[in-house]
């Protein structure tokens, strides 16, 4: 018998980042614990992290290329696969330019060692012009508001919830997500935390879920009235002169215009939009100016939706005006021991944002941070004519899910020329891919999260070495990206040196934070110091980001600082305390204040006035999460999949019974955009005149090769999410707060 051994592992699947015991026996999982002596997650974990093993032992899991061929998927060696995209990819950027590809990101590429890293090579060595990602369905809106306020489009405050007194959670479930935009484990058991020393928190979503146990108060907000909410917020705050700045006082532009913005919504006028009593707006709001320590936090339900930059600006206002920003306890900025690439700003921002510098073709959606809507992606498959999509290359996505109206993108595909994944299973969207290169497993690969770090509570760090080998001859997901940057370019499988790719990535990467202002490395040689990092791929860039972070040790500058091999020696994660105020250190805007009433922002204001005044009849649908599934592709994992039908339509008995709806009958649900057809729960959990249905289901399609996921499919609600439902600012779709009809299935 083989003997156990138990390795420690961080679970790479959400933002938690907990740290895990995995026992293997023989080559097979056979036990997965938390690991109480993770500096991080100190014996944290969730039902996904225990499924690890089932998603590597996974029989479904391809390992090799897959080539289709007649219409069905066979198993190829690398230099086949990489010979077919040669002999099929640079003809067509030949005839219709390069235009004439694109690429989508999925989410795992935030949460993937190679792939988190290299994706900042693929894309300008590739020189594809425009690409579509996940982002686009989830936090466009706060990158572009954190652009604009801070000067970098992933600098976001987020609530030092250990030190917190007062915290309102605004369309965020950490009850199922773990906490999004907001790294730290065990989130909920930190709000109980907080009501344990005398805090308060407070749950604003139109569904009462899991998280509201966790609260004080919940408050059952229309969906979509987040913004008008926030916005009597700052209205009340400047009516009774409750503004206060504390230490930013003289750090903040715009503060006046903001001031003269928020006239027109009082307490009393967004009663209607937000569904909440005036009274409560008022009280709220002078609680939160009145608390010492406290945040506003707003997540997916404040970005997937009609107003998702307007809401994702005003979380940041409020806390701004309360004197909430850059201060213990309150919204703060992380300090991660390993800076991340995503922190530099692309070069074609430097002088400031602009918007809408090209437009789609079809639709003329304005590009924002260099991307359209994903949904903008079947039509421009679809559609005949000069810059028609011609190829396409997803890495681990899956948008004929997860993106509106994915079910036109599932029928734009076949029209493709060319389509490349990069994935691990044969899953509704790359079952129309020509070539799959399988991704690794998550115990294949070694882990250190790359953005994820950069808002996390606390400044620690730790790295985990890969747990078993690579299939043989298989490619690492770096090196892939590296090799079909050069196929994209026309070079020949053979031609294509990849260390010299991956030292000119490396170098380019040292020589631009060597120019940084202010980097630790500032002014020196950026030969001399590629020369002092040895090691290739994402372990050098990680030793880069230790050394030339903030306790790193700088090249010589700091002997006693941080380098990955420190890092790495210790196995349960390095710890360096919680949260301190830089705002200095992350702004970057020209006028290096924080810019609180960007023009581009104000812009959509008379849009909110106007829907004020709306009248809202009939059923709204949002969105929801369950702890047991993430996003799309976890439903191949038996363990994951026990239990009662989790894809049904919450509705609230008073929505339910005059429509004849019990719990356990289908129903009928219908959009402008299509329809569906779903077993209803009826809950007194929703808001009235509020659905719900989780996103990620719908594994019905022929074609795939996912045994688990297709015996209990589910719908796809984003059949019913219109793409030109949009977020008009950030081109964030609006995925929450759809109208819907609903009836007893076969009634209508
Ligand atoms: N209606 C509605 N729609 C939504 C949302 C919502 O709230 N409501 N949420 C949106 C959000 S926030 C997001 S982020 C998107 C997600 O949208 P996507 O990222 O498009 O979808 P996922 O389901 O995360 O698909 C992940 C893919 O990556 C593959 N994969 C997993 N791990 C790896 C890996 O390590 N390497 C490689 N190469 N592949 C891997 C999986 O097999 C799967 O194909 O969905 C969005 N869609
Ligand atoms: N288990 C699990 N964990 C995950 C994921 C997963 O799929 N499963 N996905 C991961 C990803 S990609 C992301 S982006 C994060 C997201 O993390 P969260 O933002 O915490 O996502 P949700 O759990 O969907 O919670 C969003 C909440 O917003 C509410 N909501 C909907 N519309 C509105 C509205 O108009 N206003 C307000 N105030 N609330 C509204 C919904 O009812 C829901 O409770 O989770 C991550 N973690
Ligand atoms: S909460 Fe669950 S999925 Fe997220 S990192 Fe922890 S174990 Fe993994
Ligand atoms: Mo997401």
């Amino acid at each position: 018998m083989a003997q156990a051994e138990i390795r420690t592992k961080t679970c790479p699947l959400c933002e938690a980042m907990c740290g895990l015991r995995i026992q293997i026996e023989a080559g097979q999982v056979t036990k997965i614990r938390p690991n109480p002596k993770d500096v991080w997650s100190q014996g944290y974990m969730c039902p996904k992290g225990a499924a690890l093993g089932e998603l590597h032992h996974d029989p479904d899991r391809i390992r090799f290329p897959q080539i289709k061929r007649e219409g069905r998927f066979v198993a190829v060696s690398w230099s086949e696969a990489f010979d077919e995209i040669h002999r099929r990819l640079p003809p067509i950027i030949e005839s219709d330019g390069i235009e004439a590809m694109t690429v989508y990101f999925g989410n795992p590429v935030a949460h993937n060692f190679s792939l988190s890293r290299y994706a900042a090579a693929f894309i300008p060595m590739s020189n594809i012009p425009v690409t579509y990602s996940a982002g686009t369905v989830d936090q466009w809106p706060k990158n572009l508001s954190s652009a604009l306020l801070f000067g970098g489009m992933w600098t976001f405050p987020i609530p030092d919830v250990d030190r917190c007194e007062y915290l309102i959670v605004m369309g965020a479930n950490p009850h199922a997500s773990q906490g999004s935009l907001l790294a730290c484990a065990d989130l909920l058991g930190r709000m109980d935390a907080i009501r344990e020393r005398g805090g308060r928190v407070i749950v604003i979503d139109p569904r009462r879920t899991g998280t509201v146990e966790h609260a004080d108060e919940w408050l059952a907000i229309r969906p979509g009235g987040d913004a008008a909410l926030l916005m009597a917020w700052v209205n009340v705050l400047f009516e009774e002169n409750r503004v206060d700045l504390g230490e930013l006082e003289g750090r903040v532009e715009g503060l006046d215009r903001v001031a003269l913005a928020c006239r027109p919504f009082t307490p009393e006028a967004v009663v209607d939009r937000t569904g909440l009593a005036a009274d409560d707006i008022r009280r709220i709001a002078r609680e939160l100016a009145s608390a010492d320590r406290a945040a506003v936090y707003g997540r997916i339900g404040t970005c997937n939706q009609e107003f998702g930059t307007l809401a994702s600006w005003l979380v940041d206002v409020v806390n701004i005006l309360t004197a909430h920003l850059d201060r213990p306890g309150c919204a703060m900025f992380a300090n991660p021991i390993a800076w991340s690439l995503t922190s530099f700003r692309p070069p074609e921002f430097a002088d400031g944002y602009s918007f809408g510098r090209w437009h789609s073709r079809v639709r003329g959606a304005p590009e924002v941070l260099g991307q359209f809507p994903a949904s903008c992606l079947s039509e421009e498959i679809a559609t005949p004519g000069p810059g028609r999509i011609r190829a396409l290359l997803t890495i681990a996505g899956n948008p004929v899910l997860s993106t509106p109206g994915g079910d036109r993108l599932d029928k734009a595909l076949p029209e493709l020329d060319f389509m490349i994944s990069i994935d691990n299973w044969i899953n509704e969207t790359t079952q129309h891919a020509d070539v799959i290169l399988p991704g690794q497993s998550v115990l294949e690969q070694p882990h250190y999260d790359e953005m994820i770090w950069s808002w996390a509570v606390r400044s620690a760090g730790k790295f985990s070495p890969a747990l078993f080998d690579l299939p043989e001859g298989a490619w690492a997901e770096w090196e892939v990206l590296l090799m079909l940057a050069a196929l994209v370019n026309g070079a020949s499988p053979e031609s294509i040196d990849l260390e010299a790719l991956d030292q000119l990535f490396f170098t380019g990467l040292v020589a631009g934070f060597a120019q940084s202002p202010g980097s630790t490395i500032e002014g020196r040689d950026p030969a001399e110091i590629v020369a002092l990092t040895p090691g290739c791929g994402p372990e050098r860039i990680l030793d880069f980001q230790i050394r030339t972070g903030p306790f790193g040790e700088g090249y010589g500058a700091d002997p006693e600082g941080l380098t990955l091999a420190k890092v790495k020696a210790e196995p349960n994660g390095i710890d360096l305390g919680p949260m301190r105020p830089r705002l200095d250190q992350v702004i970057s805007t020209k006028s290096g204040n924080v810019e609180l009433a960007p023009e581009y922002i104000l812009g959509d204001l008379p849009r909110l006035e106007e829907s004020l005044e709306c009248s809202q009849d009939g059923l709204q649908l949002i969105s929801r999460r369950h702890v047991r599934s993430n996003n799309s592709w976890m439903h191949n994992a038996p363990a994951l999949m026990t239990g009662k039908d989790r894809c049904t339509l919450l509705i609230h008995p008073e929505d339910a019974r005059p429509r004849g709806l019990e719990d356990g009958m289908q129903a009928e649900v219908q959009s402008r955009a299509g329809r569906v057809e779903v077993a209803v729960e009826v809950t007194e959990e929703m808001r009235p005149g509020v659905v719900c249905l989780p996103h990620g289901f719908g594994h019905d399609r022929p074609g795939t090769r996912l045994a688990v996921a297709s015996a209990r499919p589910g719908i796809c609600n984003n059949v019913l999410a219109p793409g030109d439902l949009v977020d008009h600012l950030s081109g964030n779709a609006q995925v929450n707060g759809i109208p819907v009809e609903v009836r007893l299935a076969g009634s209508g």
